[in-house]
């Protein structure tokens, strides 16, 4: 059996009329793209990558979010942008490290998409070598515009044409959604190319696995409480089995281990800074991955709502998030609906 590289299935899909030669060449410079941080990653303390970014003026850098910068938080953002520049496939790119959106330089031609990433997810892992990875997603440009700003990547995760997240772990993974299945792809770093390993993943309706950062607790609000109290009181509480727990620390290894055997991920809304609604965010974590397990038949939530339902209200948004087995993301559901029903 030949191997199906990247190449040869999004040829095919756009064969079977599920892709654009656009969006199909968009989503080749993007891999491309990632194979190029897969090797800045993979340098480690050989390639001077690791550890905080400087600010201009010195000091660390500070994002957006207020959270420090690694260098390869700016190298992977750097290499997204640069190798997105020039393609003529998109109108603009926002990522998680940059305040607002940047247009494609006049210098280059524009299309008709807008392409979304977190260079670099679970960026604290990058100094103790565990597995980081690149999310991203992608819309399309609203009809008309020929400069878009912030405002026109507010669209509702329903609404994504292609999603996906690169894995830099022991292998280098690509994970990717067009709306026809989710597929992953492993980097043959001989050939240098990504090749189709499992096609139409698809995640077990139920599971005993979940992934949670327990050290919150105290900071949860009551049915988040319940529903984990629930799967820790094991085979003598009100679920009658015992559960496992898995924590990557880095959201791309936690989802890409629950679409290879389920699971439930949860980061929920938390007391410790009440003004945010979540730690994740919107368009750069949470609508990506969420299109990707409802893709391989599971479901996410922000505790109450489908994500992808959710109308997006500022680029850098924040929410929270209960994703992967179907049945368990509706039971984790249902505490919190239930809760708000006897409330009112
Ligand atoms: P990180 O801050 O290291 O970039 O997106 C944020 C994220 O990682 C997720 O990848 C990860 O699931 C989560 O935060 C880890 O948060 P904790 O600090 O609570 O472990």
């Amino acid at each position: 059996m030949p191997s199906i590289s990247l190449t040869r299935h999004l040829i095919e899909e756009q064969r079977s009329g599920h892709v654009t030669p656009d969006l199909r060449l968009l989503l080749e410079v993007v891999a491309r793209a990632c194979k190029r941080i897969s090797v800045a990653v993979g340098k480690g303390a050989l390639g001077d990558v690791l550890g905080e970014a400087a600010a201009a003026g010195g000091g660390d850098s500070i994002n957006v979010q207020g959270e420090a910068q690694k260098k390869l938080d700016v190298i992977s953002n750097e290499i997204l942008l640069e190798a997105n520049a020039w393609g003529g496939h998109l109108a603009a790119c926002a990522s998680e490290e940059m305040e607002h959106c940047q247009q494609i330089p006049d210098a280059f031609p524009r299309g008709n998409y807008l392409l979304v990433f977190d260079p670099l997810d679970g960026s604290s892992n990058i100094d103790i070598n565990a597995s980081v990875g690149t999310i991203f997603s992608v819309l399309r440009c609203p009809e008309g515009v020929s400069a878009a700003q912030d405002q026109d990547f507010l669209q509702a995760g329903h609404t994504q044409v292609a999603a996906g997240y690169c894995l830099y772990g022991p292998s280098t993974m690509l994970v990717l959604t067009i709306g026809h299945g989710t597929h992953a792809f492993t980097l043959d770093r001989e050939q240098g190319s990504f090749v189709l390993t499992t096609g139409h993943m698809r995640i077990p309706a139920q599971t005993r696995e979940f992934a949670i950062n327990m050290s919150n607790q105290r900071h949860w609000e009551a049915p988040t409480q319940a529903y984990v109290g629930d799967l820790l009181a094991g085979r003598d509480g009100p679920r009658g089995q015992d559960f496992n727990m898995r924590w990557v620390a880095a959201m791309v290894g936690d989802v890409h281990r629950i679409l290879t055997r389920g699971g439930i991920f949860i980061y929920p809304w938390d007391r410790k800074d009440p003004a945010k609604p979540g730690k994740l965010r919107l368009m750069y974590e949470a609508n990506p991955m969420a299109m990707l397990v409802e893709q391989a038949g599971g479901a996410a939530t922000n505790g109450r709502e489908r994500i992808l339902d959710i109308a997006p209200t500022s680029l850098h948004q924040r929410v929270p998030v209960f994703l992967g087995s179907k049945d368990e993301v509706e039971i984790a559901t249902r505490y919190h609906l239930q809760h708000d029903s006897k409330a009112a």
